[in-house]
């Protein structure tokens, strides 16, 4: 997508303000995703739910490449445009009440597949705000079949363990944004190899690793992604493995 000026007063973007300058040059899914960034920053929830729902059928997209070529694609550039002021803290807040919104109504248009036999549990670390992105993680692994648990933003160490003893996932998905949460991250991870030793799958992700990849060598996490579609595909093929691993031994 591409960053544009935006006025604070949000009342003055119009779509064409964010058009490339041949607007033929665009994809179907640029297009979408423009028409919904605007109406978001414009706080109109009206027209982004229907650039949402009328994607598929018009734009011939699928409700995976909504929720990351529009949704987490605009929420990226929202987070852009703050750092460099050109939208305010409010505008920001008004954009992504949206895009949980479109999330929602997303839900109820998701195709799902035959259950995959798998159960996940996913959450954020303690202290972790950023719930959208395992939110949408969610939202990709019942479209694959999964059974999914979803706890949420800032869960305490302990409800993780005991949801993870109560559900018995065969993974558990961490998800931290902020580096100042790698702390709380490491602490959860401790905390579920001492509960439950090699029996507990864990996943790691979101943007606080991008800066600190080694964590993951450090902590031996097997299952990592750097998005919602990539997840549940090295999640399948590790569970496989595991479930094929279990039958002939
Ligand atoms: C909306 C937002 C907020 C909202 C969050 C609301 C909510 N309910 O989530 C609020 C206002 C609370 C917020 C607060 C803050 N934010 Co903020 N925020 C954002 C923003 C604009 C969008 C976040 C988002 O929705 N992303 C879209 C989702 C879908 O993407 P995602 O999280 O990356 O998830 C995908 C992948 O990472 C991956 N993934 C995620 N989890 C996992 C887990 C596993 C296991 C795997 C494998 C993969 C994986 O898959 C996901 C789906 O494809 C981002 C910009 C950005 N670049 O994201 C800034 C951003 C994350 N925020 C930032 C900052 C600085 C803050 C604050 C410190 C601001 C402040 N001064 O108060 C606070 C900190 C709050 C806290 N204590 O945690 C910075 C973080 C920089 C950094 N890493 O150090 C960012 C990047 C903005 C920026 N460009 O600087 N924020």
């Amino acid at each position: 997508m591409m960053a544009h000026d935006y006025p604070t007063d949000p009342g003055n973007l119009t779509p064409s303000s964010m058009m490339s300058s041949n607007d033929c040059d665009i994809s179907p899914l640029e297009r979408v995703a423009q028409a919904y960034m605007d109406a978001a920053l414009r706080g109109d929830r009206t027209v982004a739910l229907k650039v949402i729902g009328e994607a598929g059928p018009d734009a011939g997209l699928s409700v995976g490449q909504i929720y990351l070529g529009v949704i987490q694609a605009t929420q990226y550039e929202i987070g852009k445009l703050w750092v460099e002021g050109k939208v305010s803290v409010a505008q920001e807040h008004l954009a992504t009440g949206i895009s949980q919104l479109a999330i929602a109504h997303l839900y109820s248009m998701m195709p799902r597949s035959e259950s995959s036999g798998f159960n996940v549990l996913i959450t954020c670390v303690p202290g972790e705000t950023h719930d959208m992105g395992p939110r949408i993680l969610a939202d990709f692994f019942e479209m694959s079949g999964f059974d999914v648990r979803y706890l949420g933003a800032d869960v305490p160490v302990k409800e993780i363990v005991d949801a993870v003893s109560r559900w018995t996932p065969d993974l558990v998905a961490l998800s931290a944004t902020m580096t100042y949460n790698l702390p709380s991250f490491r602490a959860t991870v401790d905390a579920l190899r001492q509960s439950f030793g090699d029996e507990v799958l864990i996943a790691a992700g979101g943007q606080a690793f991008e800066l600190t990849p080694e964590l993951l060598d450090e902590l031996n996490i097997e299952v990592r992604a750097s998005d919602a579609r990539q997840l549940v595909e090295i999640s399948r093929q590790v569970l496989n493995r595991r479930r094929g691993t279990e039958v002939t031994d």
